[in-house]
C-alpha cells in the first residue's frame, strides 16, 4: 500500500507540469470547449498486469520479464497541437531496458491483437519499419530503463493529436526500439499489453 502511495505522489510530480500545461492552455483559449481536440480530454488508465486467461485491462504475455502484480499507469493529455503521453511502471525487473509504444487496438489475450503501432501519418507499407514514418514523432515511443527497484516513469509528447483514428493500447517490449532502416520501430517480442482509452 505504501509502495503505491509513493508511486502515486512520484507521478502526481512529474504529471504537475503537464497538468499546468493543460491549464494555462485552456486559460489563453477561451473557445478551448469547442475544440474537438479536448473532447476526450485526459485519459488515464491505471492497471495490474495478470496472466491472459484472467486479464481484462493489462495483460502480461512473459511473465519473467513483467511479473503478475506488476502495475502501469498511462497518462494522455491533449494540448492544443499536440499529445503528451507518460507512462509508469512498477514491479518490473530492476535495471533493465524495454521498448513500449502506442499500438493500434485494445490488448487481448494473444500478444498480436493489439495490432501495430499507432501511426499519425500511416506508412503505405506495413507492417512499417522506415524511419520516415516509424520515429518517435510520428508513433507514440514511451521506451524505459527501471530503476533499482523495478520502477520507472517516462513521457513523451508528439506534434498531433488523435482525431477519428485512436490507439487502442501501449504494449511493453522485451528489448529497446530500433532506429535503423528496415528495423525501425521494432522492440522484439511483445512481454505485455496494457488498454488505453487514449
Ligand atoms: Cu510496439
Amino acid at each position: 500500500m505504501l509502495t503505491i502511495i509513493l508511486l502515486a505522489s512520484a507521478s502526481v510530480k512529474l504529471l504537475l507540469p503537464i497538468v499546468g500545461a493543460v491549464v494555462l492552455c485552456a486559460a489563453v483559449t477561451p473557445a478551448a470547449s469547442a475544440d474537438p481536440g479536448f473532447d476526450r480530454g485526459m485519459a488515464v488508465t491505471v492497471a495490474s498486469f495478470e496472466a491472459p486467461d484472467a486479464a481484462t485491462k493489462a495483460f502480461t504475455y512473459d511473465p519473467a520479464l513483467v511479473p503478475v502484480g506488476a502495475k502501469a499507469m498511462v497518462m494522455a493529455v491533449p494540448a492544443r497541437e499536440s499529445t503528451k503521453v507518460l507512462l509508469s511502471v512498477h514491479g518490473l525487473v530492476p535495471n533493465r531496458t524495454y521498448g513500449a509504444h502506442a499500438h493500434q487496438r485494445p490488448c487481448g489475450t494473444a500478444a498480436a491483437d493489439s495490432g501495430a503501432h499507432h501511426q499519425h501519418v500511416v506508412d503505405p507499407n506495413q507492417p512499417s519499419v522506415d524511419p520516415a514514418y516509424a520515429n518517435p514523432n510520428n508513433e507514440i515511443w514511451l521506451d524505459f530503463t527501471t530503476d533499482h527497484r523495478g520502477w520507472a516513469v517516462v513521457k513523451t509528447a508528439v506534434p498531433w493529436r488523435f482525431a477519428d483514428r485512436r490507439a487502442g493500447s501501449v504494449v511493453v517490449h522485451a528489448q529497446k526500439t530500433s532506429t535503423e532502416a528496415g528495423k525501425a520501430g521494432t522492440a522484439g517480442p511483445r512481454v505485455a499489453c496494457a488498454t488505453v482509452k487514449f
